[in-house]
């Protein structure tokens, strides 16, 4: 053991602290021990010195914050890895590269601590990986499980003043192998430390489960309480005031079962809490109960009765700054978005979050998946030899992890499920988990992903499942069962099904979410899923030039590292909200509104499990080119959970009018009054009907040949030069999605590496012919892939018209394709940096024909900085699909492109506005090093491919891609 008085390579939980209890808001005296800490980090165990445990080192000290990561305070440096583990599975050994921190606190008690009758303990929320406590030069003991709570009992090593109190983290250690969860390795104490006075007879610990009977909608309270002293329990809302019997410990303590009569239940819909005060003589513990009932049946997973589906994410605790440092504000911050976007569950992957969070998560109405802080995914790479979920040696490790989860957390409403832990494959230990669960907490469901066979679990769990499969999963709860099943599969066919992650949303991502979603609508047992993930785990620092830059997996010099798989989230670091949330908003709407085809009806779709659509006002307008010219209120009846209704759109919605863009109605659904988590006015659910787009009819005449250069391609467009182009592309700078093999297509190349073999990223064009006619120049163009037959033939005729000039292309493939393209469109580049658009299309965010569910029709207005989506590892991004007329801007001048004939009548052109061409894009690998724009690199695309979510799961669906295909439409160009 090179280290003085660290194990770190012993099989099992921590030591020397008192057994997990809940977390609970008491008018005890506390003490916070955050703030600056003496710190010192040997590079090694074999390096640390032994005269840690006083503090009173000779060598040199330096400062650190409390909580802090150290290698995110300038002691060391991240590194991110995956599934790979940064060193050599070797259980229960960490290698001898394993820096060792040592941490001092010098503190005298507060007054009210030294007043104190009764104990005091020591708290640590939060040690990455490993920690050894000593107070006062005695041994207190010591900590695994990082993103757990550990209490220590300090009362007789405790002093009113001159205390030094000294911890040794080591970064990694025995239980590191149970914590290979997918994220930056950040060491240190990272959550706060705290002293807690605990005084005699007060309530040390409780239980309350609170209970909602749908059939009667009365609700009780089962309260367990450990104290010695006299307890009572008051609801003051409901009039309630009993006393409890308590025990000593809370596993000794009586079930007291509290009838409280009529209660409002809590949903993630309802977040309906009442205040419980539980109270002794001596200590006041204030709590908030949300009445509910979690539970299944007949393959149907309910709250309160009611069949619920989960539009969730999964959540990591991420600051780009301080990493898993909890921030309030975030906090608050992640979760009104959330509820922003229609989102109603969190699976808190992989570990408990912040006691803070749950709080939260109650108060706003969030169901949780409460997750414990248990991955070995690293045995996967061994094809899990010697798991530790399936050694009895490693048992008591799990079990501690469960109970400090559970006990922790327990009296939080919006906890639906405990979840053992994740990627951690089979095994006794997770069976004796599950079982304590069950026999601790039965008001709640249990989770886990890692065993198909469910046979410990109350829900069937998958992750990244197929569009067929999760049909398969859907349609099987209503089959006869088939003969020969084992009786585990038996059991599996009955339970609720949930993906637990899904949609795997990094860079432009993720698409095929709503056929998901429509499944999800279908088959009762499918009771939604959890986006992988919410947030981007960017770390920020300072480059060279003083300017923050984001950086990932490698950036740090690690020599394993997965790159920039952990920026994949529905929101940047920064809580940017992606496309992709957008989309997924929509998809998962809670409202759906369809307005039909003649415009007589509108249909109004509550898709809420709980309540009416009462809550909302429903909003008509009608736009003609851009200008509202009738609009409204509706009056829609109370229309119950899961029912819809169908209404009659005003007569003013219809009427002849003529449109040169657009006639659209849009019908909105927003909050009639204020909540905690939005402002009344906040849309939750849109829909719209477009009327089809005019051809241009206009006298042509051939433009002058001094417009054109010897190649037949303008000069200037609108008010801008021409400096390439246009041209025929096929190609996109790849996104993540299309850098990786689709789960669907193991055996297959990415969708880059094909493109990259067909070389469709460097196609080079031949004029076959100029003919100058009466009406139109026309140029004859062939496209090919260099050393390959294949190309793209195309016609160009251009005429004058008196509002512009006016292309009519005509696309044509040329020789054996076989491979799908990424888009199929033109690609020219403009003079002068882009300084924004505006734009007659869906928006006003990006969209790919995967990713449209939230852009809607309009006169969108975008920015410079919106143009593209500023992605961490740059790629392609930026597409406004169905425009039917644009503007785009530059520091040169505008050009004016509209939609004039031909195929995109219907729906439109896509419009990449971007200050980048594709091949910095594609070479660039973090945004922060993209060139300074020169000029403006514009495509009008007239088939794109979706984008899919390769990365983890299918890649994009069959009707989302784009097969060599022939096409033809005409823009009309013009000066705004
Ligand atoms: C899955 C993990 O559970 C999650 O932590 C994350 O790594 C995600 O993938 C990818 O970002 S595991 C994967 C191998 C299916």
């Amino acid at each position: 053991m090179p280290a003085a008085g660290i194990d770190i390579a012993r099989i099992g939980p921590g030591d020397g602290t008192i057994a997990p209890r809940s977390r609970m808001r008491s008018d005890a005296p506390e003490q916070s021990l955050d703030g600056a800490w003496r710190f010192r980090l040997s590079p090694s165990p074999w390096d640390a010195p032994d005269d840690w445990r006083t503090g009173s080192a000779a060598g040199e000290w330096d400062t650190i914050a409390v909580p802090a990561h150290w290698n995110l305070s300038g002691f060391g440096s991240p590194a991110y890895s995956n599934v790979q583990f940064p060193f050599p599975v070797d259980a229960p050994h960490p290698p001898d590269e394993n820096p060792i921190g040592d941490y001092v606190r010098l503190f005298d008690l507060d007054a009210p601590l030294t007043h104190l009758r009764g104990r005091m303990l020591l708290r640590f929320d939060g040690v990455e990986s490993a920690a050894e406590v000593h107070l006062n030069g005695v041994r207190l003991g010591s900590t695994r499980g990082s993103r757990l709570t550990h209490e220590f009992d300090i009362t007789d090593v405790v002093a009113a003043a001159g205390n030094v109190l000294a911890v040794r983290v080591a970064q990694f250690s025995d239980g590191t192998y149970l914590e290979n969860q997918d994220m930056w390795w950040l060491p240190g104490i990272f959550r706060s430390v705290t002293v807690l006075g605990r005084p005699t007879d007060g309530v040390d610990d409780t239980f309350l489960i609170a209970d909602y009977d749908p059939a009667t909608g009365q609700g009780t309270i089962d309260a367990r309480i450990a104290s010695t002293g006299s307890v009572s329990i008051e609801v003051p809302e409901l009039g309630i005031r009993a006393s409890a019997d308590a025990a000593a410990t809370l596993d000794a303590a009586p079930v007291g079962r509290i009838a409280v009569g009529a209660v409002e239940p809590w949903s993630a819909e309802t977040p309906r809490l009442y205040t419980a005060v539980v109270s002794t003589p001596t200590e006041t513990v204030t709590m908030r109960l949300g009445f509910r009932r979690v539970s299944t049946d007949d393959g149907v997973l309910r709250v309160n009765g009611r069949p619920i589906m989960l539009r969730g994410v999964n959540r990591h605790e991420h600051d780009p700054e301080h990493g898993r440092v909890y921030s309030p504000d975030l906090a608050r911050r992640d979760l009104v978005l959330m509820k922003q976007h229609n989102i109603n569950a969190v699976r808190t992957s992989h570990y408990p979050p912040h006691p803070d969070f749950l709080d939260l998560a109650d108060e706003l109405g969030v169901y949780l998946i409460d997750e414990c802080d248990l991955e070995t995914h690293e045995y996967e790479y061994v094809q899990w030899r010697g798991n530790p979920s399936a050694d009895p040696a490693w048992r008591e490790a799990f079990l501690d992890r469960i109970r400090r989860t559970v006990a922790r957390d327990r009296n939080h409403a919006s906890v639906i499920m405990w979840s053992l832990g994740n990627e951690s494959g089979t095994g006794g230990n997770l069976t004796a988990m599950a079982r304590w669960v069950r026999e601790h907490d039965p008001s709640r469901l249990v989770h886990y992903e890692g065993d198909w066979s469910s046979r410990d679990v109350d829900v069937y769990s998958r992750m990244y499942a197929s569009h067929d499969e999760v049909r398969r999963i859907g349609e099987e709860a209503s089959e006869p069962l088939p003969i020969g099943i084992s009786a585990d599969e038996a059991r599996r066919r009955t339970l609720p099904f949930i993906q637990c992650e899904f949609g795997h949303a990094m860079g432009n991502s993720p698409g095929g979410v709503r056929e998901y979603w429509d499944l999800f609508e279908e088959f009762p047992r499918l009771a939604g899923g959890f986006i992988w993930e919410w947030v981007e785990h960017s770390i920020t620092v300072r480059d060279d030039s003083g300017r923050r830059v984001h950086r990932y997996g490698g950036d740090f010099g690690e020599s394993v590292h997965d790159h920039n798989f952990v920026i994949d989230g529905l929101v940047s670091a920064d809580r940017e909200v992606r496309p992709g949330l957008v989309d997924y908003a929509a998809i998962i709407a809670p409202v759906v509104i369809g307005v039909d085809e003649t415009r007589e009806t509108v249909t109004i779709g509550n898709r809420y499990d709980h309540v009416t659509t009462d809550h909302l006002r429903f909003t008509w307008r009608r736009e003609v080119d851009g200008a509202t010219i009738a609009s409204g209120e509706f009056d829609v009846p109370s229309t119950p959970p899961r029912t819809r209704v169908e209404l009659p759109l005003p007569a003013r919605a219809r009427g002849d009018v003529t449109a040169r863009i657009a006639d659209v109605i849009t019908v909105g659904a927003a909050l009639a009054a204020s909540t905690t988590w939005a402002d009344a006015g906040h849309v939750v659910a849109t829909g719209q009907q477009l009327s089809a787009v005019p051809a241009v009819a206009a006298t042509r005449s051939a433009p002058g040949a001094d417009r054109f250069d010897r190649r037949g391609a303008p000069l200037r467009l609108g008010g801008l030069d021409v400096l390439s182009g246009p041209q025929v592309g096929i190609w996109r700078a790849p996104t993540d999605n299309d850098l990786a093999p689709g789960w669907d297509e193991p055996d297959l190349p990415p969708m880059a590496a094909r493109w990259a073999t067909a070389r469709i990223d460097r196609m080079l064009t031949r004029v076959r012919s100029i003919d100058h006619g009466p009406h139109s120049l026309v140029v004859e163009t062939r496209t090919g892939a260099p050393s390959f037959d294949t190309a793209i033939d195309a016609r160009w005729s251009w005429s004058e018209t008196p509002g512009g000039l006016l292309l009519t292309l005509e696309l044509d493939p040329h020789g054996p394709w076989d491979v799908d393209w990424a888009r199929l469109g033109i690609d020219l580049t403009l003079a002068g940096a882009p300084t924004g658009m505006q734009f007659a299309g869906r928006g006003p965010g990006p969209s790919y024909p995967d990713t449209d569910a939230g852009v809607t029709f309009g006169w969108h207005e975008v920015p410079a900085s919106d143009l593209v989506t500023p992605h961490v590892r740059p790629q392609e991004s930026g597409s406004r699909r169905g425009v039917r007329s644009a503007i785009v801007r530059t520091t040169a001048g505008a050009v004016r492109v509209q939609v004039a004939g031909g195929d995109a009548l219907e729906h439109g052109v896509a419009l990449t506005v971007s200050p980048w061409d594709r091949r910095t894009l594609a070479e660039t690998t973090h945004a922060s090093d993209l060139p300074e724009p020169l000029a403006t690199h514009v495509s009008i695309d007239i088939a794109q491919s979706g984008v899919g979510t390769a990365t983890c799961g299918p890649g994009v669906l069959p009707r989302y891609r784009v097969p060599a295909r022939p096409a033809s439409f005409a823009l009309l160009f013009d000066t705004p």
